[in-house]
């Protein structure tokens, strides 16, 4: 089938830098896409923007160009609750990657099954409403307590101006909980203001819940550019994810969130996001924690 971009939609750079930070051993990118391609794994016809392909063969030449050894594939919302690209890139990638799925309540033992057995390891809930049609929680509720059982988590994605209305479900979730993005802040608003306190809250009081301190390059407001002599792109973000990672050391991941959906200003250098680590997490030891020990202990399990 032949799919049309979504009007202004920015492809992927396709030529990203060698980073200057070394990744530690065995670095797994926690969060990122398959988009396809759609000749192969249509789009789904619900979606509420229609991408450029992004295969699992680009992925993991990605993957390889970084440094990193692993991946977690995350079901983008352009395929809706078809699993088929996500799960064929599981599948194709040698032990090397898991995924988090999106699921309906019809979903059946069998898929469930099927779906652990190609490397799923959680089910993704998304708030965001640019990006899905609205799903009662009864159900979502249900479907959670479903996956608990294969030892799945479930990721979330909202907006921090939605946190509040969210948090007696979200509090409710029976599983590990792992917040996409930090919960979206406001970065223009202060990190030690009500509403990025609230979300160092919802982790403080909750220790079942992980955040992705990824997507500097979606929250920033001062953008890629670093200022004069300075190396920090993104600079704006860095004190809402150093303060994650160093609160929470045990309970972050971190993703390039490649091919980066729905940019609409700027496409970032992966090798620069990866350049952005560093600023987060000072110390090799939080690297490793975010990079290495986290991420492995919640999706390879059987290797820690
Ligand atoms: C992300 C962010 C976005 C999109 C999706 O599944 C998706 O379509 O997650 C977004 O537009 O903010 O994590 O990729």
């Amino acid at each position: 089938m032949e799919f049309q971009k979504t009007a202004g939609w920015l492809d992927w750079y396709n030529g990203p830098s060698k980073p200057t930070f070394k990744l530690p051993a065995g670095a797994v990118d926690a969060h990122c896409h398959v988009f396809g391609p759609g000749a192969e794994f249509p789009y789904a016809p619900e979606r509420k923007y229609t991408p450029c392909d992004a295969s699992k063969h680009q992925l993991y030449a990605l993957r390889d160009h970084l440094g990193f050894t692993r991946n977690v594939v995350v079901q983008a919302t352009c395929h809706g609750a078809d699993n088929r690209a996500m799960v064929d890139a599981l599948v194709q990638s040698n032990g090397k990657a898991r995924g988090v799925a999106t699921v309906k309540r019809s979903v059946s033992d069998a898929e469930i099954q099927a779906m652990h057995v190609a490397g799923v390891r959680g089910v993704r809930f998304n708030f965001v409403k640019r990006l899905v049609d609205f799903t009662p929680k009864d159900e979502l509720l249900d479907i959670a307590n479903r996956i608990k059982k294969w030892g799945w988590h479930v990721v979330i994605y909202f907006e921090a101006v939605d946190l509040p209305e969210l948090w007696d479900f979200f509090t409710a979730l029976p599983t590990t909980v792992v917040v996409d993005h930090m919960g979206r802040p406001n970065v223009d608003k202060p990190v030690d203001g009500p509403e990025f306190e609230l979300f160092v809250k919802f982790m403080r009081e909750h220790s079942n819940v992980w955040s992705k301190v990824s997507c500097p390059e979606r929250l920033s407001v001062t953008g890629p550019k670093a200022l004069n002599g300075e190396q920090n792109a993104y600079r704006d973000v860095i004190p809402f994810a150093k303060h994650i990672v160093q609160e929470f050391p045990d309970r972050v991941l971190w993703g390039t969130d490649w091919p980066h959906p729905n940019l609409k200003d700027h496409m970032p250098d992966d090798g620069l996001l990866v350049d952005f680590i560093p600023h987060i997490a000072p110390k090799a030891e939080l690297q490793k924690k975010l990079l290495v020990d986290n991420p492995m202990r919640l999706y390879w399990p059987e290797e820690t």
